[in-house]
């Protein structure tokens, strides 16, 4: 394969979106809005993420599925916008490519790309970069955070993973409880401080799940009644899903010019 195909532009619903492919057929799909990744496939051809059939892929919402990028607020824990603007703001592309058979692409988000009212409500000087790449059956992803402007500001950042299961009763996570954590309902639990090594099993599927800089977990299933008050869920959908997701939720503030990253591997 050429290195010229390793990320071509292409549009996921009506959202432009890059198509990365890696060397070994590894291949991953991402929205510039929210620099969300979308579809993620291993060398072995199966789609690991969940998205959902009723998602909106027009921009008018966040899309309910793959990885929602989660930035400044985690859910309602602040006074802005449920789980922040970052996955509805639309991105740039600043970088991609093949790197020792990863193919990659960077997207960074600073105030002058944010709608004005999002701007208004958030009124500091930031930098965002999203490096997602991708190689075999694995999937690295490492989240920038850097303060540009004169004040230090608050933030929570997490990537609100949605994985693709085959059946959420037969899902089990090691590394958050003392036990194996079934599914078993609704669900939906903070965890802070967890083990940088955490995994998912869905029947015979093993995913290793390492975070570095996130120092917090969140799992979550709506559970059937839940699901079928989303309008962007069908009502059998939260069957096929759980979210992992790593998360910073409690950082001490940004100080002007510094940075903060995040690192989630897949694998
Ligand atoms: O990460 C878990 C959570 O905060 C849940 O409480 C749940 O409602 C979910 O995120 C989805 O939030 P959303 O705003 O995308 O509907």
């Amino acid at each position: 394969m050429n290195h010229l195909d390793a990320v071509r532009s292409t549009t996921f619903g009506q959202l432009p979106a890059l198509l990365l492919t890696a060397p070994d057929g590894a291949q991953a799909s991402i929205t510039l809005y929210g620099a969300h990744l979308i579809s993620w496939r291993g060398a072995d051809g199966r789609e690991r993420l969940f998205c959902s059939a009723k998602s909106a892929l027009d921009g008018s919402k966040a899309i309910r599925g793959g990885v929602p990028v989660i930035f400044p607020q985690f859910a309602e824990r602040g006074a802005g916008m449920r789980h922040g603007f970052a996955r509805v703001s639309t991105w740039r592309a600043i970088g991609q490519g093949v790197d020792d058979g990863w193919a990659f692409a960077t997207l960074a988000l600073a105030p002058a790309d944010l709608a004005p009212a999002h701007a208004q409500a958030w009124p500091h000087g930031f930098e965002l970069a999203l490096r997602i790449a991708i190689r075999a059956n694995e999937l690295t992803m490492r989240f920038e955070v850097r303060n540009t402007g004169a004040e230090a500001f608050p933030f929570a950042a997490a990537l609100h993973t949605y994985f693709l299961v085959d059946d959420i009763a037969s899902v089990r996570i090691d590394g958050v409880e003392t036990e194996e954590l079934a599914i078993t309902g609704k669900f939906d639990r903070v965890y802070e401080g967890v083990a940088p090594r955490l995994a998912m099993v869905d029947g015979g599927v093993v995913l290793t799940l390492r975070q570095e800089g996130f120092a917090d977990a969140v799992v979550w299933n709506p559970g059937a009644e839940d699901a079928a008050a989303l309008a962007d869920m069908a009502d059998e959908e939260y069957r096929r899903f759980v979210c992992i997701e790593p998360a910073l939720l409690d950082a001490p503030a940004l100080e002007p010019g510094q940075r903060w990253a995040g690192k989630y591997h897949v694998s």
